[in-house]
């Protein structure tokens, strides 16, 4: 029998996506079922062609459910993941809940596909969106060469701050469009933005802004921490050195960073952009004598990791500096939790 899906946190900005994944992905699933907040239940959203009702979130909307996808915020899932798991489901979580737990693998398919069968709790957990749209790519190159380092600076789309993000960067946008007397002077953009900051600390619109989630020890923010751990956790590097600083752009969609990468063995600028073009779910686009490279404008909406302006360190014959986009929602979010539930999906029907 094919598997029960319940997707909680279905109307959401990640939910969203995930209902276009599974429409348009291999249909492994038996009945989908929509979950969300009792504000968003009796809504008739489509997925696979057919309009589904949202039910609320209750107990008993994982009985009979094999995986159990959750697209909510980290306190929604830490309360509500282990109740599907109690009733039988694994939960596939994409919140920061249970990333770090011991007992909980996080997964990314290409990477370390395997540790998605070993799951005391029955919940599988899925990267913070940073992390995803680098790590596949950075994971063929420590194959090859072995990680050491990484030092990353990120230009991370406003949908990661969920819907609120994207609604107040179109909003902030209206505001400052066409008037070409601003950003000439200092506060003159924030005066036009005005109350119109969103989930953001400053003005996005014609503007960058060094902040993504919360204060912690040292200044460091949570989301450069986030980077950090789970980035040595999806490797099993336990003592990788990671520094990061991430940054939010004018961008609706898809995230990119630049990485600088420093391995056990010397590099090579030509078998580096090789080996990342055969990768699995990684699309190398590197001429810049074509001014070829990837920027998100051109990724939006699509599934892999793209990778461009390959170069071999020039200090360091073991280091590695590129640029790479991924989009935030898909692979960042809601196409690595699908890819994970279908490796659980699998071990349903043989
Ligand atoms: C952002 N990466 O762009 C964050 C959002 O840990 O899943 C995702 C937070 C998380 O703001």
């Amino acid at each position: 029998k094919k598997p029960t899906l319940a997707v909680v946190g279905a109307t959401g900005a990640v939910g969203t996506v995930m209902l276009d994944i599974l429409s348009t992905r291999e249909d492994v699933y038996g009945e989908i079922r929509l979950v969300a907040s009792p504000r968003s239940a009796g809504k008739k959203l489509t997925v696979r062609g057919e309009e589904v009702e949202v039910v609320a979130l209750a107990p008993e909307v994982f009985d009979g459910v094999d995986v159990a996808m959750f697209d909510v915020p980290d306190a929604v899932s830490a309360e509500w993941a282990p109740v599907a798991a109690a009733r039988g489901a694994v939960a596939v979580d994409n919140s920061g809940a249970f990333r770090m737990d011991p007992d909980v693998p996080l997964v990314v398919p290409e990477v370390n596909g395997e540790q998605a069968r070993n799951r005391p709790k029955g919940i599988i957990s899925n990267p913070n969106c940073t992390t995803l749209s680098m790590i596949v790519a950075v994971g063929a190159l420590h194959r090859r060469y072995g990680l050491r380092e990484l030092v990353v600076a990120s230009y991370q789309a406003a949908s990661g701050a969920g819907q609120e993000g994207i609604d107040a960067l179109y909003d902030q946008l209206e505001r400052v469009g066409g008037n070409r007397e601003l950003g000439n002077r200092a506060g003159d953009v924030r005066a036009a933005v005005g109350d119109g900051l969103g989930p953001f600390p400053a003005p996005l619109a014609m503007n960058v802004v060094p902040w993504a989630g919360s204060l912690k020890d040292g200044g460091w923010s949570s989301e450069e921490l986030k980077v950090r751990n789970e980035s040595r956790k999806i490797l099993g590097l336990p003592d990788l050195r990671v520094s990061a600083t991430c940054v939010r752009v004018p961008v609706v969609t898809t995230h990119s960073l630049a990485v600088h990468a420093v391995f056990e063995r010397e590099t090579d600028q030509r078998e580096a952009q090789a080996l990342l073009a055969g990768a699995a779910g990684v699309v190398l686009v590197d001429n810049p004598e074509l001014h070829e490279f990837p920027t998100p404008a051109d990724v939006v909406g699509t599934d892999p990791t793209w990778v461009g302006r390959v170069r071999r360190s020039l200090d360091d014959a073991r280091g590695l500096d590129l640029f790479l986009c991924g989009d935030n929602l898909r692979k960042g979010a809601a196409l690595n939790t699908a890819q994970i539930a279908e490796l659980v999906a699998a071990e349903f029907t043989g």
